[in-house]
C-alpha cells in the first residue's frame, strides 16, 4: 500500500512526527510532499520561517519518508495520486472534509491532529512556536482559530470564556489542548493571548495578561476611552510585551498598498476621504445592546477611522459626530464622524440599522482612488482621472477573512522583539480610542 501526505513542515515538531508515523503505519511506502514557497503563498499560508531545502531536510531527517517530493501547484494532489499509484491519502484532522474530493482517486484518511504541540519540553528544543490562548468564544474567536492555522509557527493552545460549556464545545470543535477553567489558567499555558471578550472587558483581561508577562492581541475597539488605551500601552511597555489592536484591515497587504499609493502623490494632494462600513443587524444581539456597549460606533467605527488616520494623519482641527438613535433607545444605528483637517475633510460612517454603500473614496487634486465595498478587505482598487485612459486598476490578494494577517504580524513582532508596527502605530490606537470616545459621548443625536 502506497501512502501520500502533504504539508509545509516548517519548524518541524512533534505534531509533524506523529502525523508521519501514523501515515506510514497505514501502508508500507510513504511519500511526503513538501510545499514550495510559491504554493504556500498561493494558498495563503503566512510566516513560513524555513526555506524549502530546510523543510525537506526536516522530513528526511525524521527517517519516516520513503520518498520526498515537492508540491508546487493547485490541483497537484489529483495528479500525484495517479502518477505515483497512491492507495491512501493521509492528512491531519484540521483539514477534515477538505480533501474528500480525492476519494474519487484513492482512500482518504484524516488523522487526529496533535494537540498542544508546543509543550514546555518541546519549546526547549525548538523555541519557534508561539503558544497562543483565546479568551472569549464568540464568532470572531472561531474565525480566529480557523485563520491561525494558516500562520506558520503559531499554535492555539486553548481557550477560556466565562461559560464553561462554551469553552468545552469550542475546544472540542477546534481540537485544542486546553479548556481553561479560568483566565489565569489560560495565561499560564500560553506565551500570548488573543482577547475577544465583550468590549468593556478588554481592558481588564488585557491588563491581567500584560502583568503576567504575556503578549496581547486585543480585539477592536481595544478600549472605549483614550485613557484606557494609554494605560494598557504603558503597562505593556513596562512589562516589555507586545500589545496590538486587532483591526485586520490595518495589517492586510492590499490596504497598506492602497494607503501607500494614495500618499505617494499619484492622485495629487489628498483633500477628502469618505469611508463607510454598514452591517444591517437585527434581533436580540450584543451589537444592539446598550448595556454591552452596542451601537454602530463601538462596533464598526474602527475600520473607517483607520482609513482616515492612515490617509490624513492624526492632526485634525475639528471633529463632529451626528448619530441616528431612535427615540427611547440608547444605541446609535447610524453615525457619521466628520473631520476638518488643515487641508482636507473626511467622513467616517457606520451603520447597524441603516445600509449604505460600503466604499472608500479618496479625493485628490489630480484624481481619486475608488475602493469598492468591502474596502476593509482590500483586494482591488482603482485610480481614476478626468482622462479615463489614465485610469489604473490595482489587484491584491486577501486570503480567508483576513484575520491571518493580524496574527502573522503579531507573531512576527514577538519573534523580532518589536513592540510597535508602522501598520498601526501606538499613537494611532490612542487616536482611534480618542475619536471613538468623543463620538460616542458628544454626538448630535437625531431619532
Ligand atoms: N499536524 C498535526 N498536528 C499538529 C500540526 C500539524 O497532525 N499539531 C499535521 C497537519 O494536519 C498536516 C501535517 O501535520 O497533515 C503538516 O502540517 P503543516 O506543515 O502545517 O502543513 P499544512 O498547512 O497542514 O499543509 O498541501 C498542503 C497540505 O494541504 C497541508
Amino acid at each position: 500500500m502506497r501512502v501520500i501526505t502533504y504539508g509545509t513542515f516548517d519548524l518541524f515538531h512533534e505534531g509533524h512526527v506523529r502525523l508521519l508515523q501514523r501515515a506510514k503505519d497505514l501502508g508500507d511506502y510513504l511519500i511526503v510532499a513538501v510545499t514550495t514557497e510559491n504554493f504556500d503563498d498561493a494558498r495563503g499560508k503566512l510566516n513560513v520561517q524555513q526555506s524549502l531545502m530546510d523543510r525537506i531536510k526536516n522530513v528526511q531527517d525524521s527517517g519516516l519518508a520513503d520518498e520526498v517530493i515537492i508540491e508546487e501547484y493547485e490541483g497537484q494532489k489529483v495528479n500525484d495520486i495517479q502518477k505515483y499509484g497512491v492507495d491512501i491519502f493521509a492528512i491531519g484532522s484540521d483539514w477534515l472534509g477538505k480533501f474528500d474530493y480525492l476519494k474519487d482517486y484513492c482512500e482518504v484518511v484524516y488523522l487526529e491532529r496533535t494537540k498542544g504541540i508546543s509543550s514546555t519540553q518541546l519549546r526547549n528544543e525548538d523555541a519557534g512556536i508561539l503558544r497562543l490562548g483565546v479568551a472569549g468564544t464568540g464568532r470572531i474567536a472561531h474565525r480566529f482559530v480557523d485563520e491561525a492555522r494558516f500562520v506558520s509557527g503559531v499554535d492555539i493552545e486553548g481557550a477560556w470564556s466565562r461559560d464553561a460549556e462554551n469553552v468545552k464545545s469550542f475546544v472540542d470543535k477546534h481540537e485544542l489542548d486546553l479548556a481553561a477553567g479560568s483566565f489565569a489558567e489560560l495565561l499560564d499555558a500560553c506565551d500570548a493571548v488573543y482577547v475577544a471578550t465583550p468590549h468593556r472587558t478588554h481592558v481588564d483581561y488585557a491588563l491581567q495578561a500584560i502583568e503576567a508577562g504575556k503578549h496581547v492581541l486585543c480585539e477592536k475597539p481595544m478600549a472605549l476611552t483614550e485613557a484606557d488605551v494609554v494605560r494598557l500601552q504603558a503597562a505593556a511597555e513596562a512589562a516589555d510585551v507586545v500589545l496590538m489592536e486587532a483591526i485586520k484591515t490595518a495589517y492586510s497587504p492590499g490596504f497598506q498598498r492602497m494607503v501607500a499609493v494614495a500618499r505617494s502623490g499619484s492622485i495629487g494632494d489628498i483633500r477628502s476621504v469618505d469611508a463607510t462600513f454598514t452591517k444591517l443587524t437585527t434581533g436580540d444581539v450584543r451589537e444592539l445592546d446598550p448595556s454591552q456597549d452596542g451601537g454602530s460606533l463601538a462596533e464598526l467605527a474602527s475600520y473607517p477611522l483607520l482609513a482616515v488616520v492612515k490617509l490624513l494623519g492624526e492632526d485634525y482641527d475639528e471633529v463632529r459626530t451626528t448619530a441616528f438613535q431612535p427615540a427611547g433607545t440608547d444605541v446609535d444605528l447610524y453615525a457619521r464622524i466628520d473631520f476638518r483637517y488643515p487641508h482636507a475633510v473626511a467622513s467616517a460612517r457606520t451603520g447597524l440599522g441603516v445600509k449604505a454603500e460600503g466604499d472608500l473614496v479618496i479625493g485628490g487634486t489630480r484624481g481619486y482612488l475608488y475602493v469598492p465595498a468591502p474596502w476593509w478587505k482590500t483586494e482591488y482598487f482603482e485610480a481614476r482621472f478626468e482622462n479615463q485612459s489614465d485610469n489604473k486598476k490595482f489587484y491584491y490578494k486577501f486570503d480567508g477573512d483576513g484575520l491571518r494577517y493580524e496574527i502573522a504580524e503579531f507573531s512576527s513582532m514577538i519573534r523580532r522583539g518589536e513592540r510597535e508596527t508602522f501598520r498601526l502605530r501606538l499613537s494611532e490606537s490612542q487616536w482611534l480610542a480618542r475619536v471613538l470616545e468623543l463620538a460616542r459621548t458628544d454626538a448630535h443625536v437625531f431619532g
